[in-house]
């Protein structure tokens, strides 16, 4: 993204493209009212660049140059619209914003687009407007990454996590923890300054307090990853068993629609099958799996090599089992491939007379849950919903409540932060000099104000909003 120019007026498309009720083009920079002016016909006979700010007009987009003429407006009227107008410094941006409503559909659309850029708009990267509320200083970074996890958000915690992250919630604990740093910083700096006055100026129980003080807060907010990760990457859960078990059978009905082909005969499933659920408001990506045995053809053993390879992959593995039928060599082979991965295990079939059940199944899956359940009668799907979520997250998140940490850079960059601080502490406790004990804490400050996108590169903020899609 390095042609971004805060100078240029830039434009796009935000609504997605295709066949719609409206599409949104808009606009941001300080040409944006300028070419309004030049394109719009409003009812109200006033220029757009005297509208009041944050006020919606009708009008036409109208390509007043055009030579082509009809009776109606000349051939100049491009499309009916409604247009909203906010100005600098209020908007997304901080810049002067418009929003031009436009019917939706791939041709006025693209025509309005266009107009635009013929009178001196250029097209936006994607994530430029977002980039811009960063670099004007509407947002800080995590906050401008926290409008990403928005618009993925999965479920609607995820949604919470995120408008969490957006109102600052992240923001104030690293910001509060890089001024306790500086605090730090800035009593070790005097005792580098002074050193003869050895006993006033610095008091080295106080500062180990702080330093260990800082370290748990920092150890915290690391500990809210994995639950942070859970909301925005969702959970990786793969349905394993011997063929006919009825794993594809389960995976329809916790999905809630035909999805895979179910089918009497073993050997169904070829593939390795996809699907994100929302159980219980936490992302779960189910996968479906071809049932592991000794695969006659290439196809099956292609079906049987995927299974194992997704298999590592998983965050917990539900290991089905078939109830009317006596645990054989396949089941056990499964259950060593699954090895000590987080599992759950499921008995099915339990409408059928039971060769199996949890109690006399429990000595081979020592800690693990064992659930019981026919997912032709509907016979405890609830129950295995509550225990598959259990095992995944038993948190509450309310928002509002405490920061947490759902991005890689940020858990990257808090691992490093603790890593300095840790050193600190060690240096502190070595009776290090304190020019040592001041480099590491100003590189935690540094690592902290990245998060927040203090002093942080081009390259880094180009790998951030070029996630992003064109228009926001
Ligand atoms: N009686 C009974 N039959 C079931 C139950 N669940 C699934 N079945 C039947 O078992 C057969 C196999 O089901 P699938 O869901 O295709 O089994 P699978 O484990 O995906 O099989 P593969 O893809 O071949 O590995 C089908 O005929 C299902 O209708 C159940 O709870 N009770
Ligand atoms: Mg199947």
């Amino acid at each position: 993204m390095s042609k971004s120019n805060l100078e240029d007026t830039i434009v796009a498309v935000s609504t997605p493209i295709g066949e719609g009720g409206i599409s949104i083009v808009r606009l941001s920079g300080h040409k944006a009212l300028k070419i309004i002016d030049a394109i719009f016909v409003s009812k109200e006979k006033v220029r757009p660049s005297k509208f009041k700010t944050y006020t919606v007009h009708y009008g036409h987009i109208a390509d007043k140059k055009s030579k082509v003429t009809d009776e109606r407006s000349q051939g100049k009227f491009i499309d009916e619209v409604i247009l909203t107008a906010m100005k600098a410094p209020k908007s997304y941006t901080k810049e002067d914003v418009v929003e031009i409503n436009c019917h939706g559909g791939l041709q006025a659309t693209k025509k309005v687009l266009e107009l635009v850029m013929k009178h001196g708009a250029r097209i936006a990267e994607p994530g430029e407007f977002t980039k811009r509320a960063f670099l004007n200083g509407r947002l800080d970074l995590s906050q401008a990454e926290a409008v990403l996890d928005i618009i993925r958000a999965k479920t609607e915690t995820s949604l919470k996590v995120a408008m969490s992250q957006l109102e600052g919630e992240l923001s104030k604990k690293i910001d509060g923890l890089r001024e306790d740093i500086i605090d730090v910083a800035s009593q070790v700096e005097a005792s580098i300054d002074f050193p003869e006055e050895e006993s006033g100026v610095i008091d080295k129980k106080e500062i180990v307090k702080k330093v260990e003080d800082i370290l748990d807060e920092l150890r915290g907010l690391i500990d809210t990853y994995s639950e942070g990760m859970i909301f925005r990457e969702g959970v990786f859960a793969i349905i394993c068993g011997k063929p006919n078990v009825g794993k594809s059978s389960l995976m329809n009905l916790l999905l809630k629609r035909d999805r895979v082909i179910v089918s009497p005969i073993p050997g169904t499933t070829r593939d390795v099958v996809e699907e994100l659920i929302n159980l219980k408001g936490i992302p779960i990506r189910l996968m479906d799996t071809a049932g592991i045995a000794e695969a006659k053809d290439i196809l099956g053993r292609e079906g049987v090599n995927r299974s194992k390879k997704y298999l590592a992959l998983a965050d917990i593995v539900l290991l089905m089992l078939d109830g009317s039928t006596e645990i054989d060599r396949e089941d056990m082979d499964i259950m060593k491939l699954v090895g000590d991965k987080k599992k759950l295990v499921i008995i099915n079939k339990i409408d059928l007379a039971k060769k199996i059940n949890a109690k006399n199944i429990k000595d081979l899956f020592k800690d693990y849950e064992v659930i019981e359940i026919s997912v032709e009668k509907r016979n405890n799907i609830e129950l295995l919903e509550e225990a598959i979520k259990n095992a995944v997250w038993k948190g509450d998140f309310t928002q509002g409540e405490g920061a947490i940490v759902n991005n890689v850079r940020h858990r990257q960059l808090l691992d490093r932060s603790l890593e300095s601080m840790l050193s600190v502490k060690k240096s502190l406790e070595e009776e290090a000099s304190p020019e040592l004990v001041a480099i590491d804490l100003k590189e935690a400050i540094y690592e902290l104000g990245l998060i927040i996108g203090r002093s942080v590169s081009d390259d880094i903020l180009d790998r951030i909003f070029e996630q992003f899609c064109i228009g926001k």
